[in-house]
């Protein structure tokens, strides 16, 4: 394996089998960690791996998950990455135990590895991301705000390469995780069920009634029925728009065609402007405890 490594070369390359113990190693630390939070640190990770990733910028060429930049101010300070430090901190001790493993392809495998231990699709991988310095870091402003509603996920998305079926595939991420009020100012789950990935987002956002939360934080909508779950104003405009509605209704009705799409989608994300070697192998890791 990759572990036999001397005078800063590789004994030989990392194999699939050295990324499936480094799978392993998180896959453990998920379980073992469950105090966290809903009882886990999945949903932090897949926030992490996406906002390393949403940073691209198809006509420049700039940002993505090559190089995890976020881990410098000034993008580590961007106001849409605070809480991720909680993540990033989870995952040193993995980087300490495996060190041949870079930073950028390792956030991108814990995003993976906690899709898929979430009961998810299966999410196939690539390595080969290389970690770079400051000087790489995406000016503020790349993702997305959740104050605002469909001309802005359309700007945001569309500049990284997305559709629209495919901006309404990516948000069913929001089925796990939930807002923090120290971190985002909003607050609270979209779904019962927050660390195991359904369709239940897009169920949720047609079968509920959606009222404001009345509070002093940011403009944030409640279900009437129990006032316990919530929609971003960014989550509401994909029913409120005629063309994302159809999508949410698509993947409300049928959970198999969800997660081939969620699937498809959260792979290309994670691959946005990584420069692969030629024939670089897809893996599909074994999960652990899902
Ligand atoms: Zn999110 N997201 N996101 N997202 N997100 C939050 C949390 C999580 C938006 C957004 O403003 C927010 C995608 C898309 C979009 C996750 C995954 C993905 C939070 C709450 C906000 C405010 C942060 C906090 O307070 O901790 C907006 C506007 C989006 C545009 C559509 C995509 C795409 C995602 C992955 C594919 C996840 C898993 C969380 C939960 C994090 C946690 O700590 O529980």
């Amino acid at each position: 394996g990759a572990a036999a490594v001397g005078g800063g070369g590789w004994s030989s390359p990392p194999k699939f089998e050295d990324y499936q113990a480094v799978y392993n190693e998180i896959a453990n630390r998920l379980e073992e960690n469950d105090e966290y939070d809903d009882g886990s640190y999945g949903p932090v990770l897949v926030r992490l791996a996406w906002h390393a990733s949403g940073t691209y910028d198809a006509a420049t060429g700039t940002g993505g998950s090559n190089g995890a930049t976020m881990r410098f101010a000034p993008e580590s300070a961007h106001g849409a990455n605070a809480g991720l430090k909680a993540a990033r901190d989870f995952l040193e001790p993995v980087k300490q135990k495996f060190p041949w493993i870079t930073y950028s392809d390792l956030w991108i495998l814990a995003g993976v590895c906690s899709i898929q231990e979430m009961l998810g699709p299966k999410i196939p991988f690539r390595a080969g991301r290389q970690d770079k310095d400051v000087a790489a870091c995406t000016p503020d402003g790349r993702l997305p705000d959740a104050a605002q509603a469909q001309d802005h996920l359309r700007n945001i998305f569309y500049r990284m390469g997305f559709n629209d079926q495919e901006i309404v595939a990516l948000a069913g991420a929001h089925a796990l995780g939930r807002c923090h009020s120290n971190r985002s100012g909003y607050s609270g789950p979209w779904t019962f069920s927050p660390t195991v990935l359904t369709n239940d987002f897009y169920k949720l956002l047609l079968d509920e009634k959606w009222q404001y939360k009345k509070w002093d934080g940011p403009k944030q909508y409640e279900d009437k029925k129990t006032k316990s779950l919530m929609m971003l104003p960014a989550d509401m405009a994909l029913v409120e728009d005629k063309k994302f509605k159809k999508w949410v209704k698509e993947y409300a009705a049928d959970n198999d065609l969800f997660f081939k799409d969620f699937s498809a989608v959260v792979t290309k994300l994670f691959e946005l402007g990584v420069p692969f070697k030629e024939n670089t192998e897809k893996w599909v890791f074994k999960p652990v405890n899902a």
